[in-house]
């Protein structure tokens, strides 16, 4: 009798183990499964192709940006007043920069401007970029510290100012 209880025990300790074993496996079977399809899920979202770690939106920005970067933007509809209200005739219409530094500016929109130093009123002859073409840029590089007010020739309204220092 305590025999056959023995066996008893031990087949059922037996088939304990074989169960915890069994659920063990089980375990690290659905982690595997997890992780397989974690992965093929990163490698659906992750479109970079050239693994280099940079997120594919910010080097969509980069290819976007113009071939000349500006400092000041001469925004579309200037042309007409209106610009001058909000202060956007120039884009930033004030600029501040280090001296010896070179300032580009682009003209945006689908008329002339210019980008001539002093105020219309009072112009001055340190810097004048001519009638600028959509699309054009001009760049003028201040060497001298100062406060420097500028103007288009063609439309009173637009004046801003870059300051040196
Ligand atoms: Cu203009």
């Amino acid at each position: 009798m305590l025999k056959k209880t023995f066996v008893v025990a031990v087949a059922f300790a037996a088939t304990a183990a074989t169960v915890v074993v069994v659920v063990a496996a089980l375990a690290v079977t659905s982690v595997t499964i997890s992780t397989a399809a974690i992965g093929v899920d990163l490698s659906y979202l992750d479109d970079d192709d050239d693994d280099d770690g940079m997120a594919d939106a910010k080097e969509h920005m980069t290819e976007s940006e113009p071939v000349a970067p500006a400092d000041v933007v001469m925004p579309t509809k200037v042309s007409r007043p209106g610009c001058e209200k909000t202060d956007r005739c120039y884009i930033p219409s004030m600029v501040t920069v280090e001296k010896g530094r070179t300032v580009t500016w682009i003209n945006e929109d689908s008329a002339f401007h210019s980008v001539t130093s002093g105020l219309y009123d009072a112009p001055t002859e340190l810097f004048d970029s001519g009638y600028l073409d959509p699309s054009e840029a001009f760049s003028y590089t201040f060497t001298e510290y100062g406060v420097y007010d500028y103007h288009c020739t063609l439309h009173p309204w637009m004046e801003a100012q870059v300051t040196v220092k």
